[in-house]
Formats: C-alpha cells, sequence, structure tokens
C-alpha cells in the first residue's frame, strides 16, 4: 500500500532531478542563516557552484557543535513570525538544539510520517496509541499528526502509568502501538504480569534507540504484533527520514526529502553501498531550519538491492551512533551487540546495565544483567555457572573479556523513552 505512490516509486531520472532542484532551494534557503553563508564563503563557493548532485561533495559538513553554537534560534532562515512550533533534541551533551518549524514545515513531516504508516498496512481502521512523550520530543505530536492524517483513531497516551495504558490497548481495541522499543518491553513486561492478552494489537512502530533484530523478536513473541524499525532525528523533523517497509530489511530513507550520504567518521571520505559508517543527511524541503551535509553521529551504510516493495534507497538498521561508540581497551562496542547477546541466552532476561571504570590505567567493563524469570526460583541457582556462560557468549561476539553481575528479576531500572543503559566512569574521578 501506498500513501504517495508517485513520489515513493518515482523513476531513477525524475528523482535525479527533483533532488537536483531541490537542493538549490535549500542551498538559497540557508544563505539567509549567517553560519552558512561563512561556511561556504570559507570553502570558496557560492550557491551557483553547485550544479549537479555529484557537486554536493564540495560544501562543507555541518555538525552538532555548530547547531548548539547557534543556540537558540541562531540557525532559522525564517522570520520568528513564521515560525509556528519549536521542538529540541534531548540534548543529552551539552545544549539542546532548537529546531523550529514553519506550517509547511509541519504539512510536509505528517506527509513523510502518513507514508511510513500506510507503508506497513495501517489504514484509517486502525486505532493507533502514540506512547510517547507528548512535550519537545518530536516523537509524540510527530507520530501524531501523521496518524491524524491518514485518518487513524489516535490515542495519545504519552508514557507513564503503564498499567493504564495496556487497560487503553485492551477497551479501545487498539491495533498500532508506537513507543521506544525499552519501553514496549516494559508493556510486555507489565501486560504479563496484569494476565492481559493485547489481542487486537497486531503493528507495533519502535524507534527513537537503537535495538538489535534479536529485541524485534522477542517483542514480537511478546506482544504479538509485527515490529518495524522507525529512524529519525529532530533536525530532520524527528521520525519520519527512514522507516522499514513490510519486507523489513532496511529502512527506506524518503528520497525526496532527504539527500543521503555515508562517510568514514574519522576521514570524512565518502563510502559505498555495503561499507559501515557515519550518516550524513541534507535535507531537501526544510523551510524553518535548513542544514547542509549534516552529520548525524548515526552509524548505518546503504544498501545495494532494490526492495521488491518498489520504493528506493534504504539504509540498514543503526547500530549506534559513532560517538556513543563504546571503545574498550581498543575494541569498538555499540550496546546493541551486548543486547543481542544477552537476548539469545535464556538463562537471563532482557534488561541489562553496562558500566565502565578505568582500573589501573585499564580499561573495565562490568555488565549488570538480571537473571529471567525462568532461571531464578527464589535464589540465584548455579550462579557461578551462567555467570561464566555469559561471559564467554559476550567474549566471542565482542572479543572483550567482561565482568558479568547477575541480579533479581526487576532489579535494574525500566525506561519509559529512550533507555540509558551506560554508565561510563571513566572521565570521573
Ligand atoms: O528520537 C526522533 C524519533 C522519535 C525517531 C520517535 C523515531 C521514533 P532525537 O530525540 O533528536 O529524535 O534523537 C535522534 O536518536 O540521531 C539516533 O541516534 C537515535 N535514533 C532515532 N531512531 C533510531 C532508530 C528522535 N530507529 C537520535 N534506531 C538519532 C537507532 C535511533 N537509533
Amino acid at each position: 500500500m501506498f500513501w504517495n505512490k508517485a513520489m515513493e516509486t518515482i523513476s531513477a531520472g525524475d528523482l535525479e532531478a527533483l533532488q537536483l532542484k531541490r537542493l538549490k532551494w535549500t542551498l538559497r534557503q540557508t544563505q539567509q542563516v549567517s553560519l552558512y553563508q561563512k561556511k561556504m564563503k570559507e570553502a570558496g563557493i557560492t550557491p551557483d557552484d553547485i550544479r549537479s548532485l555529484d557537486d554536493l561533495q564540495k560544501i562543507p559538513f555541518t555538525t552538532k557543535k555548530d547547531l548548539q553554537a547557534g543556540y537558540p534560534f541562531g540557525l532559522l532562515a525564517v522570520p520568528k513570525r513564521e515560525i509556528v512550533r519549536i521542538h529540541t533534541t534531548s540534548g543529552t551533551t551539552g545544549k539542546p538544539t532548537v529546531v523550529g518549524y514553519t506550517r509547511a514545515d509541519l504539512g510536509n513531516w505528517s506527509e513523510l510520517i502518513a507514508r511510513n504508516m500506510v507503508m506497513v498496512g495501517l489504514t484509517d481502521e486502525d486505532t493507533f496509541q502514540n506512547a510517547v512523550n507528548y512535550g519537545l520530543f518530536t516523537g509524540g505530536l510527530g507520530f501524531h499528526y501523521g496518524a491524524e492524517r491518514v485518518g487513524m483513531t489516535v490515542v495519545p497516551s504519552a508514557t507513564g502509568n503503564t498499567k493504564r495504558q495496556i487497560e487503553m490497548i485492551e477497551d479501545f481495541g487498539v491495533t498500532a502501538i508506537h513507543c521506544t522499543p525499552s519501553y514496549a518491553m516494559h508493556l510486555a513486561e507489565v501486560a504479563e504480569s496484569m494476565g492481559a492478552e493485547l489481542a487486537t494489537l497486531k503493528t507495533g512502530i519502535f524507534g527513537a534507540e537503537p535495538w538489535s533484530e534479536s529485541m524485534r523478536a522477542e517483542l514480537e513473541k511478546r506482544l504479538g504484533l509485527t515490529a518495524y524499525d522507525s529512524y529519525g532525528l529532530s533536525e530532520m523533523y524527528g521520525p519520519g527520514v527512514a522507516f522499514e517497509c513490510r519486507e523489513r530489511d532496511g529502512l527506506h530513507i524518503w528520497h525526496d526529502s532527504y539527500l543521503v550520504e555515508i562517510i568514514d567518521p574519522v576521514t570524512g571520505e565518502a563510502l559505498g553501498p555495503g561499507e559501515r559508517g557515519e550518516l550524513v543527511i541534507t535535507p531537501l524541503v526544510k523551510e524553518a531550519m535548513p542544514l547542509l551535509r549534516y552529520r548525524t553521529g548515526d552509524v548505518t551504510m546503504l544498501m545495494e538491492d532494490e526492495c521488491p516493495c518498489g520504493r528506493g534507497q534504504k539504509i540498514a538498521r543503526i547500530t549506534g551512533r559513532s560517538d556513543d561508540m563504546l571503545v574498550i581497551r581498543g575494541i569498538n562496542v555499540f550496546p546493541s551487540q551486548i543486547e543481542h547477546v544477552l537476548l539469545s541466552l535464556p538463562e537471563v532476561g532482557e534488561q541489562f546495565m553496562v558500566y565502565i571504570d578505568r582500573v589501573k590505567h585499564l580499561d573495565e567493563m562490568t555488565i549488570e544483567v538480571e537473571m529471567s524469570k525462568a532461571s531464578f526460583s527464589g535464589e540465584l541457582q548455579d550462579l557461578a555457572r551462567v555467570q561464566r556462560h555469559v561471559a564467554g557468549a559476550l567474549h566471542s561476539t565482542l572479543g572483550l573479556r567482561t565482568t558479568v553481575k547477575l541480579v533479581e528479576p526487576g532489579a535494574l531500572p525500566r525506561f519509559e523513552g529512550k533507555a540509558r543503559r551506560v554508565v561510563d566512569r571513566r572521565g570521573a574521578i
């Protein structure tokens, strides 16, 4: 099913012409912002020097630091009266980025969300529970307006009060739910403890943080739904940038609205399909806050094969952020790899925390993980064997020795929004 078939399946030739036209428009739009005027001047180029899509390479990158330096409204390309809403990034490091939207931006954004939802088979017959934060976080209002545009019955439940969320699913006959994968896992736990069957639920849209294929399998089994990965970032409106189709093998990045590149995060050099690196995006229709070659910090790769669904370019699931990648004794580790290993072991549950310390100049990684309910029977039995088994499995995937601590089911924190499972204590005194 398509929401906008002409755009979703546009031919390569027409797409190139459209992308170039929109890139030129974006360049003109950025010239209202002093940061880009300065960057282009320093690079010795003007918007007129960009005559083909390949010329994109001549344009300097924009980084999160650039955006932080413009806090709060320094990146806006339109007068304040044209801004009808603002959101901000979650701002885990330093100042958040303020993102402004014109009325046209909000329309473009809803269109992209609508495409995503229809792509996975949702229609105006569906009842959609939007179990994410409705404040400055883009996940709430972004999906809300997209789902309304499709004509779904929207339940704006937001987060929290998990028992009530489960009752809503059952009482309102909710067929589709949107939340972070960590919150979905918590919903599953609470539903199980209440004996709720969630019989009407058939579609789960999960995103805003990295999650693994094993997490998908677990969520599908426990919530009885088909789970789709949704990617986006506030700087590019929010969710809706890339989304899985029913093939669930990579995420379609909306080619008429975003130009994508993958670069080596260290050298900045372009990488080809199949090579994992940092995702760089140039949005093509953003009015209030245009961006040029924005370094997302997210690690993925361009996929080579054409998708049987007929839509365009796909990226692989995001494995993590180039800047949250943990480097432990020189080895790169993504928290999603740890999650993947733990979920494959029946002795332990899915909740874990990672602590990193520096002991006598050496990095030490400690992983706390809950025993699974099945293997926990009042006391941690045969603790040493389970511990060895978990540490062995982690070692063979990560190539790294770790200390594993087993804890009781329910002992570790649950997260309503994005999970914060890694505590890096190496910088602390
Ligand atoms: O998280 C937008 C969003 C809301 C996406 C709801 C999907 C669903 P920010 O708060 O600005 O925006 O955080 C963006 O989150 O750069 C990634 O590092 C991470 N992220 C988002 N989606 C995924 C995903 C929203 N599907 C940052 N897989 C991004 C992995 C993701 N990481």
